[in-house]
């Protein structure tokens, strides 16, 4: 009789073992969905942003449009613009951190970069709304 309650205990802690480790490996199916989750996020930024940190970084304008669309700068850097249109355009960061007109095949050297904490900032030229860029501070 002893023999078969503590069996029935052996048997009962080993189910509740087991039951424990069932949420431990729930844990581990948690940390793989993680994992996939990170993949989505990552793809959240433009993936095709040029990245130019680690250095000064360089913006061009043509036909139009900026070249790069996106692109990936470190904090503090230095931002040279160079417009090689015979059109005057802007350099200008939604909510107005930087507004810089820039003269047809003018160069200009935007050094207030360093005043942009990271973060993610559109951007468009003032006289013409479809042209439009992502600037990426890290
Ligand atoms: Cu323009």
């Amino acid at each position: 009789m002893r023999v078969t309650v503590v069996v029935l205990a052996a048997v009962l802690a080993l189910a509740a073992c087991t039951g424990r480790y069932k949420p431990s490996g729930t844990t581990g199916a948690v940390g793989q969905v993680g994992g996939a989750a990170e993949t989505p996020a990552a793809s959240g930024p433009p993936t095709d942003c040029e990245d130019q940190t680690g250095a000064d970084a360089t913006l061009r304008v043509s036909d139009f449009s900026f070249h790069p669309t996106c692109l990936r700068v470190s904090a503090g850097a230095d931002l040279e613009i160079v417009n090689e249109d015979a059109s005057a355009h802007s350099f200008t960061v939604s909510g107005g951190a930087i507004d810089e007109t820039l003269e047809a095949g003018s160069s200009d050297r935007i050094r207030s970069l360093g005043d942009l904490p990271p973060g993610t900032y559109p951007f468009n030229c003032r006289f013409h709304p479809p042209m439009t860029g992502t600037l990426i501070v890290e």
